[in-house]
């Protein structure tokens, strides 16, 4: 039995938050708010199909309050996950919210479009909730951005209320077997950011148990050697430690500016979710853990010492009465509007109409940028497109505080492709700088200081390798749309790709098609320098967040050399260039296959239109339609496979929506289905090459 809280002296350790003792009697109403409200989900809304995915957090609830009210500094920001309710009414949000989330009513967290328990909460002046995910393991690398950008907003901009911020991020003892995890802890300990991990050990992955996640099944064990984190471990049913470790745990962190892990045993008490019968436990399991309920063991010690037993049963009951209210007051909202089913994809409206996220990137804090020109200003000289690239991050960097550059190799080597020379010299360690080889990390920072007000521009080595971040960034694409424009992370993320002079599996793929079926992404597909200046600085100053494909073969390739069109360059998203005007067949492009159409297209002896299409997500179905409308044919060429490219796309809506225009069938010269190969023979083999696009060009003009 535990101590009475009467009886317990000032803390041990000597931290200055030691002597503090929370409201006790806050707390056993917030646990039994969260209890309340589990049981009526479990009991009533489930059975009636109110509620169609419940996550109990019954036997966690505890611990979580006691963590949640040390998280007072209005730039905490925190990372959860879909168990983390108790915390979410210890941070002060809405009992009505929290009860109608889990019944898919309008408002609340993401307005009936996201699962009732995964939970977000901008700032406002107190601690934001990061926009959680279902994923598991998808909270901590996010929540280690926040941590790094509240050292930069300190550190490298001066801001004072920095000073005592941190970063905390929740999971359970399964999550710790995650990439996520593991990044984070990288980033969190070579970085030495304040980042609090807070882990729920209840033993159990849904029925896996702990043992097959972390040898031994202790996760603070086997990190005490672990260089650069302070572990901290203890029963988090157990009122005192609880309270002790949570405090001791969130105070370190305020003043070390370090990592540390705190790991709590609790028990499940239900179900993983509603579904789950826990037949895979024992009854001698279910036993103990019904044993270690928090709940008991905080009436055990608050009663009689804190509170008499008169006043523990009238807050129980008046938390049961606050929470049926509650639940009537949710019940009572409209279900959400289907009309609005396809709003805040991306950011909506302009000008006086703009629908600004509440949080995320730079815009909703009021920042702008530098005038911008549709002009082109050119220089005397041409420059290739590695340059221009190298010369906008340069400038926009200049301007903008708040840009930070980062990726593999990006620091003093300057990139593996050199887009980033020099920059790190010019600007700094914490703007531009090296990261940890992990993807995910890299995606999952990115977004975790977009939440921070900064504007990450990430790079990822090659688009094959984005393959490890593909979760972060679906995510990320995802969230304003999750969070019903709540938040936005407006994150540029630039990559090359493409073959160059050979080709092979690892660094050649295009794929450019991926992002634009992910859900919020816009896509930019620079075929030559002028452009590339002018779609990097509109997706730098742009409030959505953007996949800035960089083509190998033409980062130096003499046919996209263009001299630098100013500093003030943009060019629109969804505009096609014509790359050359033709009345009889139109070819659609981008990226290296202008180059190829438009000697394709002078070979010919047809008189083809060249349309390159510069962006993908959005892209200029206007410019096409009036095209085909006008040439009656058209081909499209692409250097990505042929099954489900882009072209697909194309294809499709000319089919729809200019068929009676066309006097032929439209067709798609791309590359076969398969890698790209290495061999230069092979190369020229699958990739569309001037000849086959010439021939292509001809037969179609010739149906
Ligand atoms: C990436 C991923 N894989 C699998 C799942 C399915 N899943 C949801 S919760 C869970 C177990 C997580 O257990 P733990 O991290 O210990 O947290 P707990 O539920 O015990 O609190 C699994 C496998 C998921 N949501 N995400
Ligand atoms: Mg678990």
């Amino acid at each position: 039995m535990a101590a009475p809280a009467s009886e317990i002296p000032s803390l041990a350790e000597g931290t200055p938050a030691a002597a503090r003792q929370p409201d006790w009697r806050r707390v056993a109403h917030l646990v039994q708010l969260s209890r309340a409200l589990d049981d009526i989900e479990e009991t009533r809304l489930v059975p009636e199909r109110k509620v169609l995915y419940q996550f109990s957090a019954r036997g966690h609830e505890l611990a979580q309050i006691l963590l949640g009210l040390n998280l007072t500094d209005a730039h905490d920001g925190i990372g959860v996950y879909y168990r983390s309710r108790p915390l979410m009414l210890s941070l002060g949000v809405s009992l009505e919210d929290a009860a109608a989330a889990p019944l898919a009513r309008s408002g609340a967290f993401s307005g009936g479009r996201d699962i009732g328990v995964v939970f977000n909460r901008p700032g406002n002046g107190a601690a934001t909730v990061l926009p959680a995910c279902g994923g598991v393991g998808t909270q901590y690398t996010p929540a280690a951005g926040w941590a790094q950008a509240i050292r930069y907003r300190h550190g490298t901009l001066g801001d004072a209320s920095y000073a005592r911020s941190i970063a905390v991020v929740l999971g359970g003892d399964a999550s710790t077997a995650t990439n996520g995890f593991w990044s984070a802890l990288n980033i969190a300990t070579t970085q030495q950011l304040p980042l609090l991990f807070y882990i729920e050990d209840n033993a159990f992955g849904i029925s896996v148990p702990s043992t097959l996640q972390t040898p031994g099944g202790n996760i603070a064990a086997n990190l005490r050697a672990f260089s650069g984190l302070t572990v901290l471990d203890g029963d988090g049913s157990d009122p005192r430690a609880a309270y002790e470790l949570t405090q001791r745990a969130v105070a370190r962190v305020r003043t070390e500016r370090a990592p540390l892990l705190l790991r709590l045993t609790v028990p499940r008490l239900s179900g993983h979710s509603g579904q789950d019968t826990q037949a895979y436990k024992s009854a001698e399991t279910l036993r103990a853990e019904r044993a270690r309920d928090p709940l008991a063991r905080l009436r055990e010690f608050l009663v009689p010492g804190v509170m008499g037993e008169g006043e523990w049963l009238e807050i129980a009951a008046r938390a049961r009465h606050e929470v049926e209210a509650a639940v009537a007051g949710a019940l009572a909202r409209p279900a959400p509007d289907p009309r609005e089913l396809t709003r805040y994809v991306f950011s909506e409206g302009a000008g006086e109409t703009r629908e600004l996220q509440r949080q995320g990137g730079i815009a909703p804090e009021g920042l702008g940028f530098g005038p911008s020109s549709l002009t082109v200003r050119p220089e005397a000289t041409r420059i290739n497109m590695l340059t221009a690239i190298r010369r906008t991050l340069d400038v926009e960097l200049a301007l903008n505080p708040r840009l930070l550059v980062f990726g593999e190799d990006v620091g003093p080597k300057g990139g593996v492709h050199g887009a980033t020379l020099g920059l790190q010299e010019k600007y700094g360690a914490a703007r531009v700088f090296d990261t940890s080889l992990s993807e995910e990390g890299i995606i999952g920072r990115a977004v975790g200081m977009a939440l921070a007000g900064l504007l990450p521009v990430a790079e990822i080595q090659f688009r094959k390798y984005a393959e490890p971040a593909a979760e972060q960034l679906n995510d990320l694409g995802t969230l304003r749309w999750r969070t019903r424009n709540r938040f936005a992370a407006p994150v540029v993320v630039r990559m090359p790709g493409g073959f160059f002079k050979c080709g092979d599996p690892w660094h050649s793929q295009t794929n450019e098609v991926a992002w634009v079926h992910g859900v919020g992404w816009q896509v930019a597909v620079p075929s030559n320098a002028e452009d590339a200046v002018g779609l990097l600085r509109t997706a730098l100053r742009g409030n959505d967040p953007v996949i800035f494909f960089e083509h190998r073969a033409m980062l130096d390739g003499a046919w996209a050399r263009r001299p630098y069109p100013g500093d003030e360059f943009v060019v629109p998203f969804g505009k096609a260039r014509r790359v050359r005007t033709g009345s009889e067949l139109t070819v659609v492009t981008w990226g290296a296959m202008v180059e190829r159409c438009e000697l394709a297209a002078a070979h010919s002896h047809v008189d083809a239109e060249v349309l390159d299409l510069r962006t993908l997500s959005p892209w200029d179905r206007e410019a096409v339609l009036a095209s085909v409308m006008k040439t009656h044919r058209c081909l499209i060429v692409h250097e990505d496979t042929l099954t489900a490219g882009f072209g697909a796309e194309v294809a499709a809506t000319l089919a729809s929506a200019a068929f009676h225009s066309l006097e032929a069938p439209v067709e798609r010269l791309a590359m076969p289905d398969i890698p790209s190969p290495h061999s230069p023979v092979l190369l020229e083999a699958a990739v569309p090459d001037v000849a086959r696009i010439t021939r292509a060009i001809q037969n179609l003009a010739s149906v």
